[in-house]
């Protein structure tokens, strides 16, 4: 079947970048662990006609007529979104994990109100309030962090002084870069004592929410989540906002997000995300996030073995952050070009309290969500964190080139799925 004869007969030039972007998926191993591969499903969704319509507004309230089974899909898509995470309300229509966080912030909040969230550091997200984003001149953004950077024990004691100190309007959970479970109720109960509404951006790690593998935020009393529902969940590139139960929070959101933030929704990625929420929604979905994270702790029992530093000392979720600096004398970039030269990809990143710059920080960080997809168990997932462990401590040509034959075989015996039936 060849799926891109049109793009080829009429546009050469993207057609092979998009063919070499297949081949470059098919033929390496993804360790971002913010990436992963949707079904075949989930792509035709996206490359269907419903991206010619315009459909301002929600279903049965919208601006534009012709809506008979656009209302079909979003109605789809939110409930699907509300039986996955146990939400009374959810929101399908932000186009992106920081489209979900601004509008959250629109509707939640007044200009110069405060956020409590986790330092940037430490874990936390652009979103959260990193001084390049043009939130910071909205919002007043104040920090808590880790107490004890080898167990990844959030210091709660100094998030209560300091929340008591400040009063915020929301009590932000949720990370980039943080390989632990959080204490849920420590964050509600603080919240509740400030005033503050407890709110999680579960982007990383909603699949393993949906999929039972992680604790659901709302279980013990989170207000609202954010999400993007392209990573562990395993969906189009999208974002979204579920509210647990109140339904002038939930008024409030949708209005945040159309008319106040947004423009007309993208039915197609609102399809696109329905088809994905239904595949969660299947019992293969809860064997895939258990897998992740016994994917995750494979890696982690080799970097262990080799005493290699894990920030918190290794991972619950399906991420890893790895202090390459101390543990082997490279800088993160030099790390994740030198991997990439091996078809693994993964990013550099900056650890807590790093002494060297963003651009080329101690650190990297990789995950098992895309691996797992591809059927990756336990004993592969070692396999490929004995090579990382080879290449970054041997470095040379040789090294790297053995490590690229084994990692392209190990790709090619693991074929990207189409469907997860
Ligand atoms: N870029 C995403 C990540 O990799 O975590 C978050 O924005």
């Amino acid at each position: 079947m060849d799926l891109y004869k049109h793009i080829r007969k009429e546009d050469r030039e993207i057609y092979r970048a998009v063919v070499g972007e297949e081949k470059r998926q098919k033929e390496g191993l993804e360790l971002i662990p913010s990436e992963n591969y949707v079904s075949r499903a989930v792509k035709e969704a996206m490359a269907s006609s419903l991206t010619n319509k315009y459909s301002e507004g929600y279903p049965g309230r919208r601006y534009y007529g012709g809506q008979e089974f656009t209302d079909k899909v979003e109605a789809l898509a939110i409930e699907r979104a509300k039986k996955l995470f146990g939400a009374a309300y959810a929101n399908v229509q932000p186009l992106g994990g920081a489209n979900a966080n601004i509008a959250m912030y629109f509707a939640l909040l007044q200009p110069g109100d405060t956020i409590l969230g986790m330092d940037l550091s430490h874990g936390g997200h652009l979103t959260h309030g990193h001084p390049v984003t043009y939130l910071t001149k909205i919002f007043n953004f104040q920090r808590y962090k880790m107490k004890n950077i080898e167990t990844g024990e959030i210091d709660y004691d100094d998030m209560r002084r300091v929340a008591k100190k400040i009063k915020p309007k929301i009590i932000l959970a949720g990370f980039s870069a943080y390989p632990r479970e959080l204490n849920y109720k420590k964050f509600v109960s603080i919240a509740r004592e400030v005033g503050a509404l407890a709110v999680m951006d579960i982007a990383h790690i909603a699949g393993l929410i949906a999929g039972k593998a992680a604790k659901n935020p709302f279980d013990d009393g989170f207000d609202v989540m954010t999400t993007t529902t392209h990573k562990t969940l395993r969906g189009p590139r999208g974002g979204m906002i579920l509210v647990h139960k109140d339904e002038e929070i939930a008024k409030k959101i949708d209005k945040a997000v159309f008319p106040g933030f947004q423009g007309g929704p993208h039915m197609h990625q609102i399809a696109a995300k329905a088809v994905a929420f239904g595949e969660a929604l299947r019992p293969s979905f809860k064997k895939y996030a258990k897998q992740i994270i016994a994917n995750t702790k494979a890696m982690e029992k080799v970097f262990k073995k080799h005493a290699a530093r894990m920030i918190t000392g290794g991972s619950d979720n399906h991420l890893i952050l790895l202090d390459v600096w101390t543990s082997f004398g490279i800088s993160g970039g030099e790390a994740e070009k030198l991997l990439d030269r091996a078809g693994i990809t993964l990013n550099k990143n900056a650890i807590a309290d790093d002494t060297r710059k963003p651009m080329d920080p101690s650190g990297i960080r990789f995950g098992t969500p895309a691996l797992t997809t591809r059927g990756f168990k336990e004993k592969e997932a070692a396999q490929v964190a004995e090579i990382m462990i080879e290449v970054l401590t041997k470095r040379d040509e040789a090294a790297v080139k053995r490590a690229k034959q084994e990692i392209k075989k190990l790709a090619l015996s693991h074929p990207i799925p189409e469907s997860f039936r």
